[in-house]
């Protein structure tokens, strides 16, 4: 990391050495696990460097951003729905921990029995190594798991400006009129932190761009569906981490090049994965940037990551937001809609993640399935019991992983993962 943003860091409060000490775990991780993989697609040179510029650029970007008049929010969940935001001038960006570096601070302040997402999140804003958290205007919080509803509680207590989604827990007609008036509001809460007025017409447009964003996704992981696919299952989650900090329509240009690049290595069968490497699914629980570890266990252990089941997967870029002109009222009902259909964990019942997943394993032709479940994250801990019955029904081998963000573990999974594989996993 270059000096150059040392007086900016001091600017915004921030402890310049122990978040230099950060980002020299989150490189060190990243060339171990990432840029150590062969026959990588020269595109990915792009999305390599936003995990360098998520602590850099990107936050120049934020305070250009905020100095032109513009409102910056953070956020955690992709129930968040970002259209709005864009379309009111604010800018979204996801501030979800994935490194471990920050997890020891979460520790000694908080209890030590909750997800290491939630840790690392915590124990980035509040130690001085997140550059961000000097500089939203609000961050949006949802009623997802029990973790996180809580903590909002405790952000808010540790003076930030909270804005929290009421997220159902279950689907009905019922919840989902509910669910859309919580989307008005937090219109409302956007209009206010802007000082503007939501129009139909930039709202379509927003749409459009978070659309054109998801569809390169879903183009990006269509190839992961091929016999050989071009690209490692590690770089399509370095792909994926990154569309949820970047600016989105530069992000899509970059993904575009890169699909139009993997069409080509498609066609000459140029792809990372050894012969006969075990096709798999993970699911569950999200790997924000900084984590990276699981992939990289599979893919040198003998396995291809076919497709994600999870937020940092399919569950982001799935379903396309309706570019219905004219009527904000009925745009705002028809965005509450599709993020409705996200089956994070935390809804009861959720038989449609289980549908979803048998759909995926099919679809993306997997061999086998690695249920990823970050430590303390009960919701997919539990449901790790149906959905490991759902794939038992259409005899797909699956296994559960259950880890945190630290180095302790890695050999014993390794052992885990391997013998899985062997086994015909
Ligand atoms: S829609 S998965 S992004 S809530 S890992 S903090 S669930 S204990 S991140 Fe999530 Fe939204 Fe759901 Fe997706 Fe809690 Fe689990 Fe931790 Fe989690």
């Amino acid at each position: 990391m270059s000096g150059q943003y040392h007086a900016l860091y001091e600017e915004l409060g921030m402890d310049v050495a122990r978040h230099e000490e950060m980002v020299a775990a989150i490189h060190d991780s990243f060339a171990r696990r990432v840029l150590s993989q062969n026959s990588r697609p020269e595109g990915m040179a792009y999305f390599d460097s936003l995990v360098e510029a998520a602590h850099s650029s990107r936050v120049q970007e934020v305070v250009e951003h905020k100095t032109a008049g513009g409102a910056f929010i953070g956020t955690f969940c992709i129930y968040v729905p970002d259209e709005i935001a864009w379309a009111l001038g604010v800018l979204p960006l996801a501030l979800c921990g994935g490194t471990g570096f920050t997890v020891p601070w979460a520790e000694g302040r908080l209890p030590r029995d909750i997800c290491p997402l939630i840790k690392s999140t915590m124990g980035m804003a509040f130690s001085g190594c997140c550059p961000f958290g000097g500089l939203k205007d609000m961050a949006v919080g949802e009623t997802t798991c029990d973790a996180k509803k809580k903590l909002w509680d405790v952000m808010a207590a540790w003076g930030v400006h909270m804005h929290v989604l009421d997220v159902p827990q279950k689907k009905t007609e019922r919840t989902a009129a509910h669910w859309r008036a919580e989307v008005g509001e937090f219109r409302d809460a956007l209009e206010e932190l802007s000082g503007r007025t939501l129009e139909a017409g930039a709202l379509t447009d927003a749409a459009r761009l978070m659309n054109r964003k998801r569809g390169a996704l879903a183009e990006l992981h269509a190839f992961r569906k091929l016999n050989r696919p071009p690209i490692s299952g590690t770089d399509v989650l370095v792909v994926t981490q990154g569309a949820l900090v970047d600016d989105p329509e530069r992000f899509a240009e970059h993904l575009e090049a890169l699909n139009a690049e993997l069409a080509e290595r498609a066609a000459q069968g140029i792809s990372p994965a050894p012969d006969g490497a075990r096709r798999i699914m993970v699911g569950g629980s999200p790997a924000v940037m900084g984590n990276w570890k699981l992939h990289h266990l599979i893919e040198t252990s003998g396995g291809v990551v076919v497709v994600d089941e999870s937020c940092t997967g399919t569950r982001y870029f799935e379903h396309l937001v309706p570019e219905i002109e004219g009527d904000v009222e009925a745009q705002l009902a028809a965005i509450a809609d599709r993020y409705l259909k996200i089956d994070c964990a935390c809804f009861s019942p959720n038989t449609e993640r289980m549908e979803n997943v048998v759909r995926l394993a099919q679809e993306y032709r997997a061999e086998g399935a690695i249920q990823y479940v970050l430590q303390y994250c009960h919701g997919y801990n539990l449901e790790a019991i149906n959905v490991a019955a759902a794939l038992d029904e259409i005899s797909v081998p699956n296994m559960t992983i259950e880890t945190d963000y630290s180095e302790e573990d890695t050999g014993q999974l390794r052992t885990r993962i391997e013998a899985f594989l062997e086994m015909g996993g």
